[in-house]
């Protein structure tokens, strides 16, 4: 029996439903605009204080942080932190104000921590900030924690996650930017960038302004920043403590050919500037070559792959979101929702906990083509409620319901 019987048998099947069902129905969703008379301003992120006020603070790339309306039709934000005279950006695409996490006391002591670009030199800080009535924080109540070195203005990442067991503090670097790895910094253990660092806002090491964790994975390797917590990446953007299993996904913004999104393992490699996805990075081999340099990585190294990969066939560059365990989609309960900053497409991702092989991949949402309307996403995070927001760069903010 050929191929194309089979398939007629099996859609034969399908008709008079004699068949179950090969997989659980794909979750059906639309997008809804909501907050359209809010004035937002590049929204990167939207975060909830661990306050019980369930109030969600939007972070906006020209700096400020903005506690958003209750309700949907809102027009007024009250502004949280305003750092928009600190002259973050050169350029304003990819530097500015990029990261928020809350203390996991924040409630009692109203601190929290964000990242921001400064120029001259170019640098990505991380700050504490209090806001003592957990209302309004005043820009002179910065305790700046560290500051990391940024050769370009490009790769900073600058994502803050407040690990929801161990409340340390998470933070995704960029490799350096420009191309090609070309800084050579993410393999390096005596380097921040390419990495994600954890350190603990409660502490003080000496000569710093945090603590370094004792189990952090390279504090006895010598001269290894002891800050370290993974590395070999290139831009992270969208990073994500899952609650519930404790699983670190990160994605990193591939350069020419592939997308990924990671497992975060305690002092793994995740590859770059080796590898792109889960393939060796040909630019840099050939580089290397040139200049007659070993091409491939020190032996005995080990990556760790991707729990996911795309290709530039299907986009350009990834953010990553989380995995969706509201109540108003119940067929999307278990996908890890992200998609592309480039070409606006959304995808459901379910993942095996315990083998790491794909479940299912799904695409939620898919930009027409031509469309004048441009989705550029920089953020998919949970509401209130659990409920999957999406934050356009424009300004616009979504909200992903059940069709
Ligand atoms: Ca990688």
């Amino acid at each position: 029996m050929k191929l194309s019987s089979l398939l007629i048998v099996g859609a034969a099947f399908a008709v008079i439903g004699n068949l179950p069902p090969l997989a659980e129905a794909a979750p059906k969703v639309k997008l809804q605009r909501i907050y359209e008379s809010l004035e937002v301003e590049r929204p990167v992120s939207v975060v909830i204080p661990p306050d019980g006020t369930k109030r969600q603070f939007l972070v906006e790339q020209t700096g400020k942080v903005k506690i958003m309306p209750v309700d949907d039709k809102g027009s007024e934000s009250k502004v949280f932190l305003d750092l928009s005279d600190r002259k973050m950006a050169e350029k304003d695409f990819e530097e500015g104000l990029l990261g928020l996490a809350f203390h996991p006391k924040f409630k009692e002591n109203g601190k929290f921590y964000v990242s921001y670009s400064q120029q001259g030199p170019k640098r990505t800080r991380i700050s504490e900030f209090t806001a003592t009535d957990g209302k309004q924080a005043n820009g002179d109540s910065e305790r700046i924690l560290m500051e990391i070195q940024q050769p370009e203005w490009n790769h900073n990442s600058g994502n803050l996650t407040m690990g929801p067991k161990d409340g340390l503090l998470y933070i995704s670097v960029g490799d350096g930017g420009f191309k090609n790895g070309i800084f050579m910094l993410p393999q390096k253990l005596t380097r921040w960038n390419g990495k994600v660092l954890r350190i603990d806002v409660d502490g003080k090491s000496p000569g710093r302004e945090y603590g370094i964790p004792k189990d952090n994975p390279f504090v006895d390797v010598p001269n290894a920043c002891p800050e370290i917590y993974a590395f070999g990446f290139r831009n992270p953007w969208g990073s994500w403590i899952d609650p519930e299993t404790g699983i670190f996904w990160l994605a990193d913004v591939g350069q020419d050919l592939w997308e990924e999104i990671d497992w975060v393992e305690k002092g793994g490699n995740y590859g770059w500037e080796y590898m792109e996805g889960t393939h060796p990075q040909v630019f840099r081999k050939e580089l290397m070559k040139l200049l007659m340099r070993k091409a491939d990585p020190p032996r005995g190294t080990q990556f760790i792959e991707p729990v996911f990969e795309y290709s530039h066939a299907d986009g350009l560059s990834i953010t990553g979101g989380f995995v969706y365990r509201g109540e108003k989609i119940p067929a999307l309960q278990g996908y890890y929702v992200y998609g592309d900053w480039k070409l606006g497409t959304v995808w459901g991702l379910k993942v095996d906990e315990k083998t790491k092989k794909v479940i299912d991949h799904v695409v939620l949402f898919k930009a027409k083509d031509n469309a004048e309307e441009k989705f550029n996403w920089t953020a998919f995070a949970a509401d209130k409620d659990g409920e999957v927001l999406l934050l356009n760069w424009d300004g616009r903010i979504f909200r992903m319901v059940g069709e």
